[in-house]
């Protein structure tokens, strides 16, 4: 077969991710009513702020929109995530970074599975924001060795979703049956199931031991916990929440409002109860609260020393804050500390950019040396910075977001601190390093600009 007759594994994360939000759409139609509200808020933005929808539509912002969204799902054991990371290889979609959620009381560490390359992050960047359980971290160890023999006597995966990875990786693609075929059988593992594979004394059991637990370890399948679509106005869309009645969290996780965005600000609404039917003699019915919505502004993304500054700033903010209410205020006088424009941002090394050549200033007399600074080339107004958008998670707030949606039951401290290198073992590799993808999309687009300008007749 010929290479060409593959679907690109772009278009195969298309069709995944639109065939995944359908699936949830009829699972949660409260999920369906935030894509309409979001919706609505974006196209309002849009009218609203032209320089906002120009900025989106230069930096190619504005056609992914409607597209984008994440979702999370939580795994329970080495073997899950390896084959995990070989589906979302076939949609051209990596593991970047590594999230360390013990240290917030959730017995998990995550990567994201997401496109890195800037042409792929384009067209569609779906990513899912993927957690392993750490047994280790449950004390009693005949609870654990039971959780262990659960996860080990199931297979989250169809025997045809497993051919069918295995084809794409033995002949590099899918054609364009065996890429409808995949999406279909690939979405199986991320279906809701509402029959328990445990008894509810089990369930309760690991439930004390830790509502998370209790979600990974007494289901057939990882089910997808959330879809989250990205919003232009979090703060419209919480205030909108609330007006349709929707119990969203009570406080936006991440930086404050600021007139220039930076990472990752989102919002919750609550989890659902759902009705359980769970193994016995006679089936027994119960509830489990898992699944909730989610949505989410994204700002620019922060360089090491940014990301530094927004930790330190953050960890201030919590400490001066005694309720929600004062938390509000007090993280809106932390980040006072944080530049609140792009090019401040820029000079001080805070963010990402992406330079272009400015055309829409003609004429300028003096040729452009290859060694001219960024700053050189700002200030006499040869190129412009857009702020690369960040394509990634925040642990404080997907802690926060975890917590919100388990119950009160979930109050654990552990103190053991992370464990990449277990976390790389079981993936099969290591994970991907955000701030090396953005300095990278960065430089290479500071190199474009050095060499159109070389060569360019104003
Ligand atoms: C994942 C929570 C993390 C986010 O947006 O930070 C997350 C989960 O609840 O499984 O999705
Ligand atoms: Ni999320």
């Amino acid at each position: 077969m010929k290479t060409n007759a593959f679907v690109e594994p772009d278009d195969v994360r298309g069709l995944f991710s639109r065939a995944l939000s359908g699936m949830y759409k009829a699972e949660v139609p409260q999920y369906g009513a935030l894509l309409d509200l979001v919706a609505d808020i974006n196209a309002k933005v849009l009218l609203e702020s032209k320089g906002l929808a120009d900025g989106l539509r230069e930096a190619g912002q504005l056609d992914r929109l409607d597209v984008e969204r994440h979702g999370a799902i939580r795994l329970g054991t080495a073997d899950e995530l390896a084959v995990m990371r070989r589906l979302f290889a076939v949609m051209g979609m990596r593991a970047v970074g590594y999230y360390d959620l013990s240290e917030a009381g959730v017995p998990v560490h995550a990567t994201a599975f997401r496109p890195v390359d800037e042409s792929s992050l384009k067209r569609n960047p779906f990513r899912v924001f993927t957690s392993l359980l750490r047994l280790e971290l449950i004390d009693d160890a005949a609870l654990r060795q039971r959780a262990a023999k659960i996860l080990a006597e199931r297979s989250i995966f169809t025997p045809r979703c497993l051919e069918l990875i295995g084809r794409a990786e033995r002949d590099g693609g899918l054609s364009d049956q065996l890429a409808q075929e995949f999406v279909a059988q690939a979405l199986q593992a991320f279906r809701w199931h509402s029959e328990a594979t445990v008894d509810i004394e089990t369930y309760r059991q690991l439930r004390a031991s830790h509502p998370l637990i209790a979600d990974v370890v007494c289901f057939k399948g990882p089910h997808i916990n959330h879809l989250t679509p990205r919003v232009l106005d979090i703060d419209q869309a919480q205030a909108a929440m609330l007006g349709r009645g929707i119990r969203a969290k009570d406080a936006i996780e991440g930086p404050p409002k600021r007139k220039c965005p930076i990472l990752l600000r989102q919002t919750s609404f609550l989890a659902l109860e759902e009705p359980i039917r769970f193994q016995a003699a006679q089936a027994v019915d119960g509830t489990h609260t898992a699944r909730f919505g989610e949505i989410e502004q994204r700002g620019c993304a922060l360089t090491p020393k940014g990301r530094a500054l927004y930790d330190d700033l953050l960890k201030a903010a919590w400490e001066a804050a005694r309720d929600a209410e004062s938390k509000a205020s007090a993280l809106a006088r932390a980040f006072e500390a944080f530049p609140d424009d792009a090019r401040a941002l820029q000079r001080q090394g805070l963010a990402y950019f992406r330079y272009s050549v400015d055309r829409r200033r003609p004429g300028h007399p003096r040729p452009v040396s290859a060694d001219a600074s960024v700053d050189e080339l700002l200030d006499r107004g040869l190129v412009r910075a857009e702020p690369l958008v960040y394509e990634d998670f925040l642990p404080v707030s997907a802690a926060g977001i975890f917590r919100s949606n388990l119950g009160s039951e979930g109050a654990a401290h552990y103190n053991v601190g992370g464990n990449r290198k277990a976390f790389e073992a079981a993936l099969g590799t290591s994970v991907m390093n955000e701030f090396a993808l953005y300095e990278a999309a960065q430089a290479a687009s500071l190199e474009e600009c050095k060499r159109e300008l070389a060569h360019v007749q104003f």
